[in-house]
């Protein structure tokens, strides 16, 4: 196949941006914006243009803080109308807890329980404004949960406070009898010296902690992981292996620096395939289904770039997923890469003996005669494995 075989995004890939991404204006903690606010309703027809099928949003990126009833109400009625010119959907929502000066020591997480009430607040209008745009996730990312003087609260005190916030909203969307799930985000640091909770390992231990555990999932970013050098793909293995991978944030990002947001795809190509090719299920379902829910694009376009060049960055994320998609599906269906992905032979039937533990299966796994010389010698051929996997990823094969 060639490249140009690769079909264009469409609504059945799930793509989807957030406001905040193709809406970035380009400013950073050294410089100002580099490009002009888009407005939201015309986000909604240029995403739905380059075949988008959804959009996210932060309450704060659609209804300005601190707007009127009235004021929210006209913004709301003009972008539902928008969506539905351009047959968009908006598949998740979430609050911006870190914006705003009075979240600047924590919002769930606050000493402060005024705080920690508005922060409750502010979730539940903008919980009722995802339900209303037909949202099904709803994200929870604690940019500001987390310290540098850390000695101002015990980290046991902020879990807890966690804890408590996540209980009350989910009794909250069960009173207002809202079709909507949880997925908790996760992210080592910045804009916090330290954030509590920082790996997607954590919030998946968390979750079974809470009142509610069916109600919630983690929403893991590529970027997130990867800053500090962990292996994102096992993490988000862990998530699916777990049936907790509600949602993900793609990206690009460089190990060791800061949250970078680059495209997806641009930056180091053998987990970007690997995500791919685990997120889709090509190597087969036997740990379990495909990832069928929102892929959505949590980056944004360099600050060199004006309008233009955002929208050549979110067809550059769309289009690498769907290069890597095919590439994983080249890769799974070459015969050389099966004969080396083949069961290991099993012979002495070891396999059946360790399915559960009985006092039978100890005996047996004793008295089986394991050539442990003859295993020991034996070369598992992973360089090959490995280069056909980049091979296929550099289009060679
Ligand atoms: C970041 C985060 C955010 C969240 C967003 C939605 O590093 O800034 O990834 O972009 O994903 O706030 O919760
Ligand atoms: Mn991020
Ligand atoms: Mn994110």
């Amino acid at each position: 196949m060639t490249n140009d075989s690769i079909p264009a995004p469409r609504a059945s890939d799930r793509f989807t941006f957030g406001l905040w991404t193709v809406g970035n204006i380009g400013r950073d903690p050294f410089g100002d914006p580099t490009r002009a606010p888009i407005d939201p309703c015309r986000i909604v027809e240029r995403l739905a243009a380059i075949g988008a099928w959804g959009v996210n949003l932060h309450d704060n990126d659609l209804v300005p803080f601190g707007a009127s009833a009235s004021e929210r109400d006209r913004i709301v009625a003009g972008f539902k109308r928008a969506l539905a010119d351009h047959r968009l959907c908006v598949p998740m929502a979430t609050t911006n807890l870190f914006s705003h000066a009075i979240f600047k020591d924590g919002a769930f997480t606050s000493n402060d329980p005024s705080v920690r009430a508005f922060a409750l607040r502010k979730s539940m209008d903008a919980i009722d404004l995802g339900a209303e745009l037909g949202a099904s996730t709803y994200v929870f990312w604690g940019g500001r949960e987390g310290t540098e003087a850390d000695a101002c609260r015990d980290p046991r005190e902020a879990i807890k406070r966690m804890r408590g916030a996540l209980d009350y909203l989910c009794g909250y969307v069960q009173d207002r009898g809202y079709a909507l799930r949880f997925a908790l985000e996760a992210k080592p640091n910045e804009p916090r010296a330290d954030i509590y909770m920082p790996t997607t390992g954590h919030m998946l231990a968390f979750i079974q902690t809470l009142a509610h555990p069916e109600m919630v999932g983690v929403n893991p970013e590529v970027a997130h992981e990867t800053m500090v050098g962990l292996n994102f793909v096992h993490g988000v293995a862990q998530a699916m292996e777990q049936k907790k991978l509600f949602h993900i944030d793609l990206n690009g990002q460089r190990i060791g620096r800061y949250d970078q947001d680059l495209r997806f795809g641009s930056e180091d190509l053998r987990q970007a395939f690997l995500l791919v090719r685990l997120l889709e299920g090509t190597a087969g379902d036997r740990h379990g289904a495909a990832y069928t829910g929102p892929l959505h694009f949590d980056a944004h376009a360099y600050r060199s770039e004006d309008e233009e060049g955002v929208w050549d960055f979110a067809r550059g994320c769309m289009r690498n997923y769907l290069l890597l998609k095919q590439r994983a599906q080249n890769f799974d269906a070459d015969p050389e890469v099966r004969e080396l992905l083949a069961d290991v032979p099993d012979p002495l039937g070891m396999a059946a003996q360790m399915n559960r533990y009985c006092t039978a299966s100890a005996k047996a796994l004793r008295a089986a005669p394991i050539d442990l010389d003859a295993i020991a010698r034996r070369g598992l051929r992973y360089e090959r494995l490995d280069q056909l996997m980049i091979e296929h990823i550099l289009g060679a094969r």
